[in-house]
């Protein structure tokens, strides 16, 4: 098999990546350990950038998003018994967020390739990419039992933070940064129609708690627990009552509750791999960054590192030029920095930490009261949520 960009991962970034490359005439072919079914039932991220629905209407696969995506102009802060509200129209006006759940992204992408004639192999097994030193990288794996091998001009390793295209690159060129946060997100996705309009950020003594949506009828939430928790441990009974212990904070405000449709537990983290690139080896997504999901910035990333290789590609493909494919790891890494201290800065602010003291408590407090009484702090917060200027 023959391609020109071999693509390892069906999430996000590799199936955006595939499909911009195909709208500029580049042919790709996409592997991905998991089946369809798999990759279009994951429920994760639900915040899009206004720069990543751009992306999503520019490549042909955002109408379903347009239709059905909830465009926010705000999130509430709660806390200390109070709700305020952090108001895009007024402190970065024309700017706002679209609430649209990453598998109905993924559903979407997957659709508008499979409908070009773009090449996706689902259950691609023991993927092992070679050869990125020089110009004619391929990428094994077995399909249907046999074992097979994609030649290609270029590798985009768009599988994600567990994936083995970083760990292709030989060992000593990259350069990892990380921090561990000493907690889990509990994610709930329940069929009950959302009890806000708008996304509730809410900060307790006893632990952070996330209202989101995903639709008038779908609620999705999250739950501050300790990283190593059991998921078993969390019946619909206890999520419902900590979830009411933590957002009905407010006088008369009251949570709806229905059946839970899904429930998982995931570790926060902080990681970026630099460069995010090698040879012909390019990396994007989760496989060269990861944040905590409390600046809803992840999927973000992806798309904007994707539409960044898609510029450098097309530079190569149309006349040899490779300044923007040298370049591309430098483009992406400053945004990917204003995320990691914004995501880090968001998750220190509303997060409960069991070694602060009374002091760090009180130092918490008062940033989240001048986060929400000065305009400059809640201008800062608001332009890094809605998503800074994509120049580079
Ligand atoms: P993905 O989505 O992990 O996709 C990688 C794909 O690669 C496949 N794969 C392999 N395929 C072949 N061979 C191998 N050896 C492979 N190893 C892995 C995997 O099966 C998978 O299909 O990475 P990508 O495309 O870079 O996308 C990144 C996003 O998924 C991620 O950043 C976001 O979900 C993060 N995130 C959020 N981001 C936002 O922008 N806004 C949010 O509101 C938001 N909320 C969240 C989130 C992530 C969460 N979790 C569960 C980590 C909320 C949560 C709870
Ligand atoms: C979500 O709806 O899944 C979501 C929203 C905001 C976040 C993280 C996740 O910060």
């Amino acid at each position: 098999m023959r391609t020109q960009v071999a693509i390892v991962g069906a999430g996000p970034a590799g199936l955006l990546l595939s499909h911009l490359l195909h709208l500029r005439g580049i042919e790709s072919v996409v592997l991905e350990a998991r089946s369809r079914d798999y990759v279009e039932h994951r429920v994760r991220a639900g915040v899009l950038e206004q720069g990543t629905v751009d992306a999503l209407v520019g490549s042909g696969a955002g109408e379903r998003m347009l239709r059905e995506g909830l465009v926010h102009y705000g999130i509430e802060l709660r806390f200390g018994g109070q709700g305020h509200r952090i108001a895009f129209e007024k402190l970065v006006p024309g700017r706002a967020i679209t609430v649209y759940g990453q598998q109905e992204v993924v559903k979407d992408l997957i659709a508008a390739r499979l409908a070009a004639g773009g090449q996706i192999l689902f259950e691609a097994a023991d993927v092992v990419p070679g050869g990125i030193e020089g110009p004619r990288p391929q990428v094994t794996f077995t399909h249907n039992g046999e074992r097979l091998t994609l030649q290609s001009d270029f590798v985009a390793g768009c599988d994600g933070f567990h994936g083995v295209c970083r760990d292709a690159i030989p060992p000593g060129v990259l350069r990892f940064f990380d921090k561990e946060y000493p907690f889990g997100w509990l994610g709930v996705l329940a069929a009950v129609a959302p009890s806000s309009e708008e996304l509730i950020y809410s900060s307790n003594d006893s632990g952070f708690a996330l209202h989101s949506m995903r639709s008038p009828e779908l609620s999705r939430f999250y739950l501050q627990v300790a990283p190593d928790e059991d998921i078993a441990a969390w019946p619909a009974e206890r999520i419902w009552a900590e979830l009411r212990a933590r957002l009905e904070t407010v006088p008369g405000w009251t949570l709806s509750t229905g059946p839970v449709m899904e429930k998982g537990i995931t570790a926060m983290r902080s990681f970026v791999a630099e460069p995010m690139q090698f040879g012909r080896m390019f990396l994007a997504g989760d496989a060269a960054h990861i944040v905590p999901p409390t600046g809803a910035k992840g999927l973000n990333l992806a798309a904007f590192d994707v539409t960044v290789l898609t510029e450098a590609l097309a530079a190569w493909y149309s006349g040899g030029d490779a300044a923007l494919l040298d370049g591309y790891s430098q483009a992406c890494l400053r945004r990917v920095w204003r995320a990691q201290q914004f995501s880090w800065w968001m998750t220190t602010l509303l997060h409960s930490f069991d070694h602060y003291d009374a002091y760090d408590r009180r130092l918490q407090q008062s940033y989240l009261d001048y986060v929400c009484s000065s305009d400059a702090a809640s201008t800062s917060l608001a332009e890094n949520y809605v998503g800074l200027d994509r120049r580079p």
